[in-house]
């Protein structure tokens, strides 16, 4: 057994939550009570697939695997009251009373240091739970008060708590077009740096580039949390399609993390996704294995706005799902290599790493979303990542030269000192992914 727990922090972690269960009871065939669809006689995803994400009671009923946390009660009471209120035990649904007001110190040292107790208790209860618990999926964003501040302070503790254990995490990066405070740029580098050895890999998800999909690509003219969430769902299943369904060329996400992660700094891929069809559009695509796969390649498919034409790449895994064939996906693999679309870094070996689910992605009903008979994840460390990191240092330095809001953080009781070491910390993740870029035999000259 391998079991994964899910860990939603704050409200962008809560309601991304919300997406990914609904989705993953529709792709494993689990009615939003928590009991079989009618006509199964147990969950799909071969022999033990669905287990590392759900465990069975004794009336037969299958619960996630999930801890949901916020730090007051609003986004969990609707999960409470919502379609899914018998999905979850309400041991599973922590909230507060307070919420940490967008500031991270709040959520890392004051209101949310109250709750971290039973939180911490509830995990271990249902890591009591597990035979062989491989890790954690965290999802949290950067930018508010308690997916920062709490998100990073329950990483840690997790870290104490479970050494090895893997901690992944889903991490919104915050955009102006859904910002809800001026202060995100603190809130993400603090969080940033705190979580930085607690995490061993962070798939960022950033709103700015998740936004454009849905305009652009799905024609959605005024994108709300939950739009965007579908699309985010769709992604997170796909990385987390290999650990919950069995599948013969079905490549562990460790194994994954162990190409992806060349030092433990540089955790940070790049994840695209194809095809983005809505379901007005369903009919008038085709979506070969071949157009997918190019399509990973294209900026507007990337859930983080940079670059990559202008980074390197070090490592990537390309994850297909639904009806596809191996000929045809090395096909459009040595495609993609001919065109010369991507540069790698000297030191490391241009290999793709591939796997393959078979059962087709699933779409959920009230997303704009179609569905299709196949589609694709690109999970890639491109140094061209360190853009976003390079955008949020910009705005973080420009309010702190000011020192702009830094005393709702010393008000915490949080030390001015945390903000210029974390600051520092990014510079010099930023210098990092210069370093990994540059080619090996320059070195060797100026040595
Ligand atoms: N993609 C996505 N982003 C969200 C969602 N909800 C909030 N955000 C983003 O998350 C950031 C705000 O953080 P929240 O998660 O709302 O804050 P919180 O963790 O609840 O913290 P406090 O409310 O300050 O205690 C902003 O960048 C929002 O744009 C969501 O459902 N989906
Ligand atoms: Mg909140």
């Amino acid at each position: 057994m391998r079991e994964v727990i899910s860990v939603n922090v704050g409200q962008a972690g809560c309601q991304i939550g919300n997406a990914c269960w609904e989705l993953y009871s529709l792709e494993h065939g689990i009615r939003p009570d928590g009991y079989l669809q009618d006509g199964l006689d147990r969950p799909k995803g071969g022999e033990e697939g669905f287990s590392t994400f759900f465990y069975e009671t004794g009336s037969g009923k299958y619960v996630p695997r999930a801890i949901y946390v916020d730090l007051e009660p609003n986004v969990i009471d609707e999960v409470r009251n919502g379609a899914y209120k018998d999905f979850f035990h309400p041991e599973q649904l922590i909230s507060g009373k307070e919420d940490a007001a967008n500031n991270y110190a709040r959520g890392h040292y004051t209101v949310g240091s109250q709750i971290l107790d039973e939180v911490s208790d509830r995990i271990r209860r249902m890591a009591d739970q597990c035979d062989g618990l491989q890790g954690f999926l965290f999802t949290h964003s950067l930018g508010g008060g308690t997916g920062s501040g709490f998100g990073s302070l329950l990483l840690e503790e997790l870290s104490e708590n479970y050494g090895k254990k893997s901690k992944l995490e889903f991490a919104v990066y915050p955009a102006p077009q859904v910002s809800t405070s001026v202060v995100e740029p603190y809130n993400t580098v603090l969080s940033t740096h705190s979580t930085l050895e607690n995490s061993d890999c962070t798939f960022m998800l950033d709103n700015e580039a998740i936004y454009d999909m849905c305009t652009k690509r799905l024609g959605i003219a005024r994108p709300s949390f939950a739009h965007l969430n579908n699309l985010i769902a769709q992604v997170v299943s796909s990385v987390t399609a290999s650990l919950r369904f069995d599948g013969s060329l079905n490549v562990d996400l460790n194994e994954f993390q162990t190409n992806l992660v060349p030092y433990p700094r540089i955790h940070f891929p790049l994840v695209s996704y194809a095809p983005f069809v809505s379901k007005n559009r369903a009919n008038h695509e085709s979506n070969t294995v071949s157009e997918i796969t190019n399509a990973c390649f294209e900026p507007g498919n990337q859930m983080v706005k940079c670059n990559p034409a202008n980074g390197k790449y070090m490592a990537s895994c390309l994850l297909y799902r639904g009806d596809i064939v191996t000929k045809d996906v090395q096909s459009a693999v040595s495609q993609v290599k001919n065109k010369k679309v991507v540069q790698m870094v000297d030191w490391c070996p241009t290999g793709f790493k591939i796997g393959i689910c078979y059962e087709p992605p699933t779409a959920t009903p009230d997303s704009q979303l179609a569905d299709v008979q196949r589609a694709v994840c690109m999970l890639a460390n491109t140094t061209s990542i360190a853009d976003a990191w390079k955008r949020i240092d910009e705005k973080f330095d420009l309010m702190y030269a000011k020192r702009a809001f830094v005393h709702w953080y010393v008000g915490e009781g949080m030390e001015e000192g945390e903000f210029t070491e974390a600051r520092e910390d990014l510079a010099a993740l930023e210098r990092d992914y210069i370093e990994v870029g540059r080619d090996s035999f320059v070195d060797d000259e100026e040595f």
